[in-house]
C-alpha cells in the first residue's frame, strides 16, 4: 500500500537528484539517508540537466532510495516521471505546468498515488482549485535559485501569501529557502517548504532540518 497524502507531509520535503551531490565523499543515498534520520516528512526523487541517470540506471536507484523511505515511513515522491513513479510503486508523483497535463496523470495513477502540481500564478492556482483528485500544489520561486536553471521569475513570500490566500490545496514554498531567509515564510500559511541545496549543501543536515520544522510547526 502506498501512504496516503496528508498536509503534514510538506512541512520538511527535501528534493534532490544525483545532479544535486556535491562535495568528496557524499552519495545521493547517505546525504538522503542523513536527511531521513534528522527528520524530512517527504522526499522527491528529481533527475534533471545533462548528467541525469537514464533507464535502467535510473530505475535501480529510485527502487533503491524507495526502500530507503520506506524504512523510514516518510514519503517517495517521483518528479516528472509517471512510468517510473508506477514501476516503483511511488507513494506520490509531482508535475510542474510543462510537464506531462495533470489531469492525464491523475487518471493513469490518482487511485495508486497522490499528484502535486506546480503554481507560480493566480491563474494556475485558479485552475488547480478545479482539479478533482490533486492533493497539493507547490509554488515559488521564493527566492533566487541556483538548482533550477528554467525558474519562473522570483514572486517571493507575498507572492507565495496571495497564492495561498486562493488556493483550495495546501501549498508547499519553493526555490532559493536558506537558514538565512526561511523565516520570512512565516505568515504566509504555507505547509512548509521544499528545499533542495539547503539540505543537500548542509553542513549540518539535523540542525537544518530542525530549522525547517520549527518554522512550520503547528
Ligand atoms: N522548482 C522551482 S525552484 C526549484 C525547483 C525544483 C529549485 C529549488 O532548489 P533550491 O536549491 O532549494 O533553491
Ligand atoms: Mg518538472
Amino acid at each position: 500500500m502506498t501512504k496516503s497524502f496528508n498536509k503534514q507531509m510538506l512541512q520538511a520535503y527535501f528534493i534532490c537528484g544525483t545532479q544535486d551531490i556535491k562535495g568528496e565523499g557524499k552519495s545521493i543515498v547517505s546525504v538522503l539517508t542523513e536527511a531521513l534520520d534528522a527528520g524530512i516528512t517527504a522526499y522527491q526523487f528529481r533527475e534533471k540537466g545533462p548528467t541525469a541517470l537514464t533507464g535502467d540506471d535510473k530505475l535501480k536507484l529510485a527502487r533503491t532510495l524507495k526502500r530507503i523511505c520506506d524504512y523510514f515511513d516518510v514519503p517517495f515522491i517521483v518528479d516528472d516521471d509517471v512510468d517510473l513513479a508506477k514501476l516503483v510503486e511511488a507513494d506520490g508523483v509531482h508535475v510542474g505546468q510543462k510537464d506531462k497535463k495533470v489531469n492525464q496523470v491523475i487518471s493513469e495513477v490518482g487511485d495508486q498515488m497522490f499528484v502535486g502540481l506546480s503554481c507560480d500564478t493566480a491563474d494556475q492556482i485558479e485552475e488547480a482549485n478545479q482539479i478533482k483528485g490533486l492533493s497539493y500544489i507547490g509554488s515559488g520561486p521564493a527566492f533566487p535559485t541556483q538548482s533550477k536553471d528554467d525558474a519562473d521569475p522570483v514572486i517571493g513570500p507575498d507572492g507565495i501569501k496571495q497564492l495561498v490566500a486562493i488556493s483550495k490545496l495546501p501549498i508547499v514554498a519553493i526555490g532559493g529557502i536558506t537558514e538565512d531567509n526561511i523565516a520570512e515564510l512565516e505568515g504566509t500559511g504555507v505547509a512548509g517548504a521544499s528545499v533542495i541545496s539547503m539540505v543537500a549543501q548542509s553542513d549540518d543536515v539535523k540542525r537544518t532540518v530542525g530549522i525547517i520544522k520549527r518554522t512550520f510547526s503547528e
